[in-house]
């Protein structure tokens, strides 16, 4: 780990946690020093275990008490630690301590998660991501608790409960984990059409996101920017991924499900690890109050986004994760977060699904951490002195000294004592509100086809396809013939063409509908768009015995030169040797790895001790990478392996034969990532 990793106020607060065993003598909890713990106290060698073996009995009673419950949502989670620093002065737009002076260092904890599946289901399922933020300010924790995409399901939070369970694996069989593939979800989609624009995403590439540190993240909901003179704007918040926003393909996806169910939290923890830090840009939106209803959606309307065209993103800072943690329960599992925990010059809107949200978190911690007392465990503490009269509780750590505890007292000279505006207390927005009490939903929140339609019209043709074939993969998993046909018939209004493919592809009636009339398109939300580098990327080496060293040699150091990350696949673990005996350190085999794991092969082949096998496994990963449109690089012995298989020549086949500028092409092919021109079915 990085010594500098361990340096801001979060990291140092941590540090008086962190118990090292390595080392020390067992003792039980009570600190008494244990002589056996091999064998429980028995009554003779093959007796009964006797109650009085203390040691045994904490030891695993401690152990049967090891689970919390895992989250409702968003179980499967994987975190690390690190660092936002501003840009440029916020001061004209919020009185937010971190966002004042440039140059200032904030420490976050980011916990990345799927919604659905449960905390031991796989990291590349199709899914929304969770991207939550704890930024430990000096005025408190804020927390922006947002997903990788910009938008959600519904409207209103009264409806959550009923989104999550038509979501959830089918109760009376437990069917399918961590999938939507099923008819309930559809039939929630289908019966709920608030979840058109959320549910293109969700069908698009950005819910297959190659790597947590390749998507983008959004706070969603529309909050205020409150400035020390009261003055109030709308904004919503966007993290920017350096490395710019890229997807797994869906075959590969699935692939990967089952050759590595950890590879998303592998990614992120083997990045940090080697030093290459995970970085996002943070962005702003901002409405001026007066320009509320200037716009054809409601600004507090959740399914809707503020195309960037229109309204566009500040970059105001950057956040950068240098530090994995040391314990994943202590820290990640025991994160608490709360889109209600806000800072002063940070407020809410009447957004029906956050006003909801702010209910949600808080007393969901209640049950998952035990009690009230979670916000003391030291992942959970803020870095700034914390006082109040709340006392008591399970797990109470803090011994409150003397006898107040109550407010207002004479007997502490009224203390802890509350701050006005002034002194930094948080004092709410003080919107004026009017209306009559009321269940219903804004007309203004009735449109819900236009914006599907924005981002259709935005998509390039290859994503376009892949929503195509999204699609009709989980609604062709629908079971029920009527909620297939609903599908079709509410995505018509999105569009005609796209329907009728799908509706063709899953056996139902063409829909009859029309599509809406949105011509706009937002170029931002098109992946064809983003930025693109070969740093931090995979290429796995096809390698054998008899190797040219000169050759391979000289690309590998130009890969890990651009920061690509190299490993040597060959057919058993160990060493091989080029013609004139230079080793190379095999790190996997054909068995152990897999071209879905790689993000480009590197072909140089050669000779093995089992030659007809390792010949159809350089072939087979050359189909794979081939298949799933990624760039290969073919060293001049690779040629011949190149040609035995059914990979053609073409975008993203870069040669050596023949070629002084195979490294540089080479590598300009990596950063390309995926070449969808690819003739393959
Ligand atoms: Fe959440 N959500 N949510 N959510 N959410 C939870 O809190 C909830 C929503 C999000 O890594 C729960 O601690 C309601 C939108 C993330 O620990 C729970 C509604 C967005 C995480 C909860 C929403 C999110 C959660 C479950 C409808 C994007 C994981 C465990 C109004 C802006 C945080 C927990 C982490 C977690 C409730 C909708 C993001 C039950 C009622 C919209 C990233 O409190």
């Amino acid at each position: 780990m990085k010594e500098s990793s361990k340096g801001n106020s979060k990291d140092k607060q941590l540090e008086q946690y962190r118990v090292v065993d390595k080392g020390t003598k067992m003792t039980t909890n009570q600190g008494l020093k244990v002589s056996e713990d091999e064998f429980s106290l028995k009554a003779g060698v093959r007796g009964p275990t006797l109650m009085e073996d203390f040691h045994f009995r904490e030891k695993v009673t401690h152990f049967d008490h090891e689970r919390i419950p895992e989250r409702v949502v968003h179980a499967r989670g994987y975190a690390a630690h690190g660092e936002f620093e501003l840009y440029e002065s916020m001061k004209e737009f919020t009185k937010a301590g971190f966002l004042q002076d440039p140059g200032t260092k904030t420490p976050v904890f980011v916990r990345y998660s799927n919604v659905a599946g449960s905390s031991g289901s796989s990291d590349t399922v199709r899914d929304i991501r969770g991207f939550a933020t704890k930024f430990y300010t000096e005025e408190g924790n804020y927390d922006l608790v947002g997903n990788n995409v910009p938008v959600f399901f519904i409207q209103d939070a009264i409806k959550f409960p009923d989104l999550i369970h038509a979501v959830k694996p089918e109760p009376h069989n437990e069917i399918p984990q961590a999938s939507t593939a099923h008819d309930t979800f559809w039939d929630f989609v289908a019966n709920n059409q608030e979840s058109a624009h959320t549910v293109m995403w969700q069908m698009s590439d950005r819910s297959i996101p190659k790597s947590w540190r390749m998507m983008e993240g959004f706070g969603v909901h529309t909050f205020r920017f409150v400035n020390d003179k009261g003055k109030s704007r709308f904004v919503k918040f966007h993290w920017k991924p350096v490395l710019g926003v890229h997807s797994l393909v869906w075959d590969e996806a699935q692939k990967i499900s089952g050759k590595d169910a950890d590879y998303q939290r592998r990614d992120l923890w083997e990045s940090i690890e080697i030093g290459h830090f995970v970085e996002y840009e943070f962005g702003v939106q901002m409405i001026e109050e007066e320009d509320e209803f200037k716009f054809d959606f409601d600004v507090l309307d959740a399914t809707k986004i503020w195309p960037e065209e229109i309204v566009p993103v500040k970059i105001i800072g950057k956040m950068t994760l240098n530090r994995n943690v040391d314990n994943v329960f202590a820290e990640t599992e025991q994160v608490a977060f709360h889109p209600g925990n806000v800072v002063p010059g940070i407020d809410f809107t009447n957004d029906p699904l956050l006003q909801g949200r702010l209910f949600s978190y808080l007393d969901t911690q209640l049950i998952r951490l035990g009690g009230p007392n979670f916000a003391e465990i030291p992942i959970n503490r803020p870095v700034c002195p914390f006082h109040n009269n709340q006392r008591n509780g399970y797990s109470r750590q803090t011994i409150n000294v003397g006898k107040v505890s109550y407010h207002n007292n004479s007997l502490a000279n009224n203390t802890p004592a509350t701050s006005t505006a002034k002194e930094g207390g948080f004092v709410h927005y003080q919107e004026k509100v009017e209306g009559r009490v009321i269940q219903a939903r804004s007309d203004s929140f009735k449109d819900h086809f236009s914006q599907a339609r924005l981002f259709w019209n935005s998509m390039s043709p290859p994503e376009k396809k892949h929503i195509i074939e999204a699609f009709s993969f989980e609604v062709g998993k629908v079971k029920n013939r009527s909620v297939r046909q609903q599908v079709v018939n509410m995505f018509v209004n999105v569009d005609k063409e796209m329907a009728t493919i799908i509706a063709d592809n899953i056996g139902v009636k063409r829909p009859t509908g029309e599509q809406s009339s949105v011509t706009a398109s937002s170029p931002a939300l098109s992946q064809e768009n983003t930025n693109s580098y070969p740093y931090t990327l995979k290429v796995g080496v096809l390698i054998g015995n008899g190797f040219d060293a000169a050759e391979v040699k000289s690309t590998v150091n130009a890969l890990t030169n651009a920061g690509v990350v190299v490993n040597l696949i060959s057919e058993i673990l160990g060493t091989v040797r080029s013609a004139d005996n230079v080793k190379g350190n095999i790190t996997e085999t054909f068995l152990t790895s897999s071209p879905v794991l790689y993000d480009a092969l590197y072909v140089v082949g050669g000779t093995a001790n089992n030659q007809a096998k390792f010949n159809k496994d350089v072939e087979d990963f050359i189909e794979e990478a081939y298949m799933h449109y990624k760039p290969i690089g073919i060293a001049k012995s690779g040629t011949s392996f190149f040609e035995a298989s059914e990979a053609k020549a073409g975008p993203g086949i870069i040669f050596a034969v023949d070629n002084p500028n195979f490294d540089k092409s080479f590598i300009k092919a990596i950063a390309k990532q995926r070449f969808w021109k690819r003739d393959i079915y």
